[in-house]
Protein backbone atom coordinates (compact mmCIF):
# COMPACT_ATOMS: atom_id res chain seq x y z
CA UNK A 1 0.00 0.00 0.00
CA UNK A 2 1.40 3.67 -0.71
CA UNK A 3 0.46 6.87 0.80
CA UNK A 4 -0.90 9.17 -2.22
CA UNK A 5 -1.54 6.36 -4.39
CA UNK A 6 -4.11 3.72 -5.25
CA UNK A 7 -2.98 0.31 -6.59
CA UNK A 8 -4.86 -2.52 -7.62
CA UNK A 9 -4.79 -5.51 -10.05
CA UNK A 10 -7.66 -7.50 -11.94
CA UNK A 11 -7.97 -9.30 -15.19
CA UNK A 12 -4.15 -8.52 -16.11
CA UNK A 13 -5.00 -4.73 -15.77
CA UNK A 14 -2.75 -2.59 -13.07
CA UNK A 15 -5.11 0.30 -11.91
CA UNK A 16 -2.83 3.16 -10.68
CA UNK A 17 -4.96 6.21 -8.85
CA UNK A 18 -3.23 9.15 -8.44
CA UNK A 19 -5.13 9.85 -4.33
CA UNK A 20 -4.65 13.55 -2.87
CA UNK A 21 -8.01 14.67 -4.38
CA UNK A 22 -8.34 17.59 -2.11
CA UNK A 23 -5.31 19.08 -3.99
CA UNK A 24 -5.86 17.89 -7.84
CA UNK A 25 -3.88 15.46 -7.44
CA UNK A 26 -0.62 17.51 -7.45
CA UNK A 27 2.47 16.08 -8.16
CA UNK A 28 4.40 15.91 -4.05
CA UNK A 29 7.91 14.26 -3.32
CA UNK A 30 5.68 11.09 -1.80
CA UNK A 31 3.36 10.92 -4.76
CA UNK A 32 6.58 10.74 -7.09
CA UNK A 33 7.69 7.83 -5.25
CA UNK A 34 3.99 6.19 -4.32
CA UNK A 35 4.01 6.46 -8.33
CA UNK A 36 7.83 4.93 -9.15
CA UNK A 37 7.14 2.04 -6.72
CA UNK A 38 3.49 1.49 -8.22
CA UNK A 39 5.01 1.66 -11.64
CA UNK A 40 8.05 -0.96 -10.56
CA UNK A 41 5.29 -3.65 -9.08
CA UNK A 42 3.19 -3.54 -12.17
CA UNK A 43 6.28 -3.80 -14.73
CA UNK A 44 7.93 -6.38 -12.36
CA UNK A 45 3.95 -8.84 -12.02
CA UNK A 46 3.93 -11.03 -14.69
CA UNK A 47 0.09 -11.06 -13.89
CA UNK A 48 -0.15 -7.29 -15.09
CA UNK A 49 -0.35 -7.12 -18.60
CA UNK A 50 -1.64 -3.52 -18.92
CA UNK A 51 -0.95 -0.38 -16.62
CA UNK A 52 -3.94 2.58 -16.51
CA UNK A 53 -3.03 5.55 -14.65
CA UNK A 54 -5.96 8.01 -13.25
CA UNK A 55 -6.87 10.11 -10.43
CA UNK A 56 -9.02 10.29 -7.39
CA UNK A 57 -11.85 12.79 -7.92
CA UNK A 58 -12.46 15.76 -9.85
CA UNK A 59 -8.79 15.84 -11.12
CA UNK A 60 -6.71 13.95 -13.52
CA UNK A 61 -3.60 15.80 -12.04
CA UNK A 62 -2.76 19.40 -11.61
CA UNK A 63 1.38 18.82 -12.31
CA UNK A 64 3.68 19.79 -9.83
CA UNK A 65 1.59 20.86 -6.13
CA UNK A 66 3.27 24.24 -6.22
CA UNK A 67 2.85 24.81 -2.72
CA UNK A 68 5.93 22.14 -2.16
CA UNK A 69 8.48 24.07 -4.56
CA UNK A 70 11.48 25.92 -3.69
CA UNK A 71 12.93 22.99 -1.83
CA UNK A 72 16.25 23.14 -3.72
CA UNK A 73 17.10 23.36 -7.46
CA UNK A 74 14.23 23.14 -10.11
CA UNK A 75 16.18 21.75 -12.49
CA UNK A 76 17.51 18.88 -10.57
CA UNK A 77 13.55 18.50 -9.14
CA UNK A 78 12.77 17.66 -12.78
CA UNK A 79 15.81 15.21 -13.68
CA UNK A 80 15.49 13.45 -10.45
CA UNK A 81 11.45 13.24 -9.91
CA UNK A 82 9.83 13.91 -13.68
CA UNK A 83 12.52 12.71 -15.91
CA UNK A 84 12.62 9.43 -14.74
CA UNK A 85 9.01 9.00 -13.90
CA UNK A 86 8.44 9.74 -17.52
CA UNK A 87 11.22 7.27 -18.85
CA UNK A 88 9.53 4.52 -16.47
CA UNK A 89 6.28 4.86 -18.42
CA UNK A 90 8.27 4.95 -21.64
CA UNK A 91 10.55 1.59 -21.04
CA UNK A 92 7.38 -0.15 -19.17
CA UNK A 93 6.66 -3.41 -21.86
CA UNK A 94 3.18 -3.16 -21.77
CA UNK A 95 0.64 -0.69 -22.97
CA UNK A 96 0.16 2.41 -20.11
CA UNK A 97 -3.18 3.91 -21.01
CA UNK A 98 -4.33 7.59 -19.10
CA UNK A 99 -7.79 7.29 -17.85
CA UNK A 100 -7.74 11.04 -17.85
CA UNK A 101 -11.22 11.75 -15.31
CA UNK A 102 -10.47 15.31 -15.04
CA UNK A 103 -8.32 18.10 -15.51
CA UNK A 104 -5.04 17.58 -16.31
CA UNK A 105 -2.39 20.71 -15.84
CA UNK A 106 1.73 21.38 -16.09
CA UNK A 107 3.24 18.06 -15.75
CA UNK A 108 -0.19 16.33 -14.96
CA UNK A 109 -0.61 16.84 -19.15
CA UNK A 110 2.50 15.86 -19.39
CA UNK A 111 2.11 12.22 -17.72
CA UNK A 112 -0.92 11.70 -19.73
CA UNK A 113 1.52 12.66 -22.80
CA UNK A 114 3.43 10.03 -21.55
CA UNK A 115 1.10 7.52 -22.02
CA UNK A 116 0.45 5.24 -24.73
CA UNK A 117 -3.61 6.23 -25.32
CA UNK A 118 -5.16 8.26 -23.49
CA UNK A 119 -9.26 7.73 -22.65
CA UNK A 120 -11.07 10.82 -21.98
CA UNK A 121 -14.13 11.62 -19.58
CA UNK A 122 -16.25 14.56 -21.27
CA UNK A 123 -15.48 16.28 -17.93
CA UNK A 124 -11.43 15.87 -18.90
CA UNK A 125 -10.08 18.98 -19.76
CA UNK A 126 -6.51 20.06 -20.31
CA UNK A 127 -4.54 23.67 -19.90
CA UNK A 128 0.05 23.27 -21.01
CA UNK A 129 -0.31 25.63 -17.67
CA UNK A 130 3.57 26.27 -17.85
CA UNK A 131 3.54 29.87 -19.34
CA UNK A 132 1.17 31.11 -16.70
CA UNK A 133 3.43 30.44 -13.58
CA UNK A 134 6.25 31.86 -15.39
CA UNK A 135 7.42 28.18 -16.40
CA UNK A 136 8.80 26.18 -19.63
CA UNK A 137 7.22 22.52 -20.33
CA UNK A 138 8.43 19.92 -18.66
CA UNK A 139 8.39 15.86 -18.08
CA UNK A 140 8.40 14.95 -21.86
CA UNK A 141 5.38 17.74 -23.05
CA UNK A 142 7.94 19.82 -25.69
CA UNK A 143 8.69 16.45 -27.01
CA UNK A 144 5.41 14.38 -27.14
CA UNK A 145 2.91 17.50 -27.38
CA UNK A 146 4.40 18.47 -31.16
CA UNK A 147 4.24 14.57 -32.39
CA UNK A 148 0.41 14.14 -30.96
CA UNK A 149 -1.16 17.57 -32.40
CA UNK A 150 1.99 19.10 -34.82
CA UNK A 151 4.35 21.81 -34.05
CA UNK A 152 2.23 24.86 -34.63
CA UNK A 153 -0.54 23.39 -32.15
CA UNK A 154 1.92 22.55 -29.72
CA UNK A 155 3.48 26.28 -29.68
CA UNK A 156 -0.11 27.18 -29.67
CA UNK A 157 -1.50 25.13 -26.50
CA UNK A 158 2.19 25.86 -24.94
CA UNK A 159 2.64 29.75 -25.73
CA UNK A 160 -1.34 30.75 -24.61
CA UNK A 161 -1.63 27.97 -22.60
CA UNK A 162 -5.77 27.65 -22.97
CA UNK A 163 -8.23 25.05 -21.47
CA UNK A 164 -9.43 22.72 -24.23
CA UNK A 165 -11.98 20.43 -22.96
CA UNK A 166 -12.05 16.61 -23.81
CA UNK A 167 -13.72 17.18 -28.01
CA UNK A 168 -11.11 19.32 -28.76
CA UNK A 169 -8.72 17.27 -27.60
CA UNK A 170 -9.97 14.93 -29.26
CA UNK A 171 -10.34 16.48 -32.40
CA UNK A 172 -6.64 17.60 -32.22
CA UNK A 173 -5.54 14.22 -31.14
CA UNK A 174 -4.66 14.58 -27.89
CA UNK A 175 -6.53 11.54 -27.17
CA UNK A 176 -8.23 8.73 -28.14
CA UNK A 177 -11.61 8.52 -27.53
CA UNK A 178 -14.26 10.56 -25.26
CA UNK A 179 -16.60 8.99 -23.13
CA UNK A 180 -19.52 10.50 -21.45
CA UNK A 181 -19.04 10.48 -17.36
CA UNK A 182 -21.75 8.09 -16.86
CA UNK A 183 -19.98 5.51 -19.08
CA UNK A 184 -16.18 6.23 -19.21
CA UNK A 185 -15.05 3.77 -16.22
CA UNK A 186 -16.45 0.97 -18.93
CA UNK A 187 -14.70 2.72 -21.56
CA UNK A 188 -11.67 2.57 -20.62
CA UNK A 189 -11.55 -0.45 -18.81
CA UNK A 190 -12.70 -2.27 -21.98
CA UNK A 191 -9.81 -1.04 -23.49
CA UNK A 192 -7.55 -2.30 -21.10
CA UNK A 193 -9.00 -5.32 -20.75
CA UNK A 194 -8.60 -5.75 -24.78
CA UNK A 195 -4.67 -4.72 -24.41
CA UNK A 196 -4.29 -6.72 -21.38
CA UNK A 197 -5.77 -10.09 -23.34
CA UNK A 198 -3.29 -8.95 -26.03
CA UNK A 199 -0.16 -10.72 -27.14
CA UNK A 200 3.35 -10.04 -26.24
CA UNK A 201 3.97 -7.98 -29.49
CA UNK A 202 1.98 -5.09 -27.70
CA UNK A 203 5.79 -4.67 -25.94
CA UNK A 204 7.27 -4.92 -29.01
CA UNK A 205 4.82 -2.42 -30.83
CA UNK A 206 5.86 0.35 -28.28
CA UNK A 207 9.67 -0.36 -28.75
CA UNK A 208 8.97 0.00 -32.33
CA UNK A 209 6.94 2.76 -32.45
CA UNK A 210 9.34 4.51 -30.05
CA UNK A 211 12.13 4.18 -32.44
CA UNK A 212 10.25 5.93 -34.95
CA UNK A 213 10.74 9.15 -33.56
CA UNK A 214 14.64 9.70 -34.68
CA UNK A 215 15.04 6.65 -37.37
CA UNK A 216 15.53 7.31 -40.86
CA UNK A 217 13.11 4.79 -43.56
CA UNK A 218 16.01 2.47 -43.91
CA UNK A 219 16.58 2.25 -39.96
CA UNK A 220 13.20 1.60 -39.42
CA UNK A 221 12.69 -0.80 -42.28
CA UNK A 222 15.33 -2.72 -40.20
CA UNK A 223 13.60 -2.08 -36.52
CA UNK A 224 10.25 -3.55 -38.05
CA UNK A 225 12.38 -6.79 -39.49
CA UNK A 226 13.90 -7.40 -35.96
CA UNK A 227 11.24 -6.83 -34.05
CA UNK A 228 8.69 -9.23 -36.38
CA UNK A 229 11.35 -11.43 -35.82
CA UNK A 230 11.04 -11.44 -32.35
CA UNK A 231 7.67 -11.71 -32.54
CA UNK A 232 6.77 -14.17 -34.92
CA UNK A 233 9.19 -16.38 -32.50
CA UNK A 234 7.58 -15.76 -29.19
CA UNK A 235 4.82 -18.15 -28.03
CA UNK A 236 2.29 -15.83 -28.64
CA UNK A 237 2.89 -14.91 -32.47
CA UNK A 238 2.82 -18.91 -32.79
CA UNK A 239 -0.46 -19.12 -30.77
CA UNK A 240 -1.29 -16.13 -33.21
CA UNK A 241 -0.87 -17.79 -36.78
CA UNK A 242 -1.88 -20.92 -35.21
CA UNK A 243 -5.59 -20.01 -34.28
CA UNK A 244 -5.83 -18.19 -37.23
CA UNK A 245 -5.67 -21.26 -39.70
CA UNK A 246 -7.65 -23.68 -36.95
CA UNK A 247 -10.59 -20.44 -37.47
CA UNK A 248 -10.34 -19.80 -33.85
CA UNK A 249 -9.68 -17.62 -31.53
CA UNK A 250 -6.40 -16.85 -30.07
CA UNK A 251 -5.05 -16.84 -26.74
CA UNK A 252 -2.34 -14.98 -25.54
CA UNK A 253 0.00 -15.55 -22.81
CA UNK A 254 1.79 -12.46 -23.22
CA UNK A 255 5.58 -11.91 -22.55
O1 LIG B 1 8.95 24.09 -10.58
C1 LIG B 1 8.90 22.86 -10.58
O2 LIG B 1 8.64 22.15 -9.61
C2 LIG B 1 9.23 22.19 -11.84
C3 LIG B 1 8.13 21.28 -12.24
C4 LIG B 1 7.08 21.78 -12.89
C5 LIG B 1 6.01 20.88 -13.32
C6 LIG B 1 4.67 21.56 -13.36
O3 LIG B 1 3.70 20.83 -13.39
S1 LIG B 1 4.52 23.24 -13.40
C7 LIG B 1 2.81 23.54 -13.57
C8 LIG B 1 2.10 23.35 -12.26
N1 LIG B 1 0.69 23.31 -12.41
C9 LIG B 1 -0.04 24.40 -12.66
O4 LIG B 1 0.46 25.50 -12.85
C10 LIG B 1 -1.53 24.23 -12.64
C11 LIG B 1 -2.13 25.14 -11.57
N2 LIG B 1 -3.54 24.91 -11.46
C12 LIG B 1 -4.44 25.37 -12.34
O5 LIG B 1 -4.13 25.96 -13.36
C13 LIG B 1 -5.87 25.12 -12.02
O6 LIG B 1 -6.00 24.88 -10.65
C14 LIG B 1 -6.46 23.90 -12.79
C15 LIG B 1 -6.53 24.25 -14.28
C16 LIG B 1 -5.61 22.65 -12.59
C17 LIG B 1 -7.86 23.60 -12.23
O7 LIG B 1 -8.63 24.78 -12.23
P1 LIG B 1 -10.02 24.82 -11.44
O8 LIG B 1 -10.60 26.17 -11.68
O9 LIG B 1 -10.81 23.63 -11.81
O10 LIG B 1 -9.61 24.67 -9.90
P2 LIG B 1 -8.91 25.74 -8.95
O11 LIG B 1 -9.95 26.49 -8.21
O12 LIG B 1 -7.91 26.53 -9.72
O13 LIG B 1 -8.08 24.80 -7.98
C18 LIG B 1 -8.70 24.17 -6.85
C19 LIG B 1 -7.74 24.21 -5.70
O14 LIG B 1 -6.56 23.45 -6.03
C20 LIG B 1 -7.24 25.63 -5.43
O15 LIG B 1 -7.00 25.74 -4.04
P3 LIG B 1 -8.09 26.43 -3.06
O16 LIG B 1 -8.35 27.78 -3.64
O17 LIG B 1 -9.28 25.54 -3.13
O18 LIG B 1 -7.40 26.47 -1.76
C21 LIG B 1 -5.92 25.65 -6.16
O19 LIG B 1 -5.03 26.62 -5.68
C22 LIG B 1 -5.40 24.26 -5.90
N3 LIG B 1 -4.42 23.86 -6.90
C23 LIG B 1 -4.65 23.59 -8.18
N4 LIG B 1 -3.54 23.25 -8.80
C24 LIG B 1 -2.56 23.30 -7.88
C25 LIG B 1 -3.13 23.68 -6.64
N5 LIG B 1 -2.39 23.83 -5.56
C26 LIG B 1 -1.06 23.57 -5.67
N6 LIG B 1 -0.47 23.21 -6.80
C27 LIG B 1 -1.17 23.06 -7.93
N7 LIG B 1 -0.54 22.67 -9.07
Amino acid sequence: TYETVLYEVSGGVAVITLNRPDRLNGFTRQMHADLRAALQAAADDPAVRTVVLTGAGRAFCAGQDLEEIGQGPVGDLVRERYNPLILAIRRLDKPVLAAVNGVAAGAGMSLALACDLRVASERASFTTAFVRVGLVADSGMSFFLPRLVGSGKAAELLFLSERIDAHQALALGLVNRVAPEGEFPAAWREWAERLARGPAALGYMKQLLARSAHATLEEQLEHEAWFQGLAAGSADGQEGVRAFVEKREPRFRGP
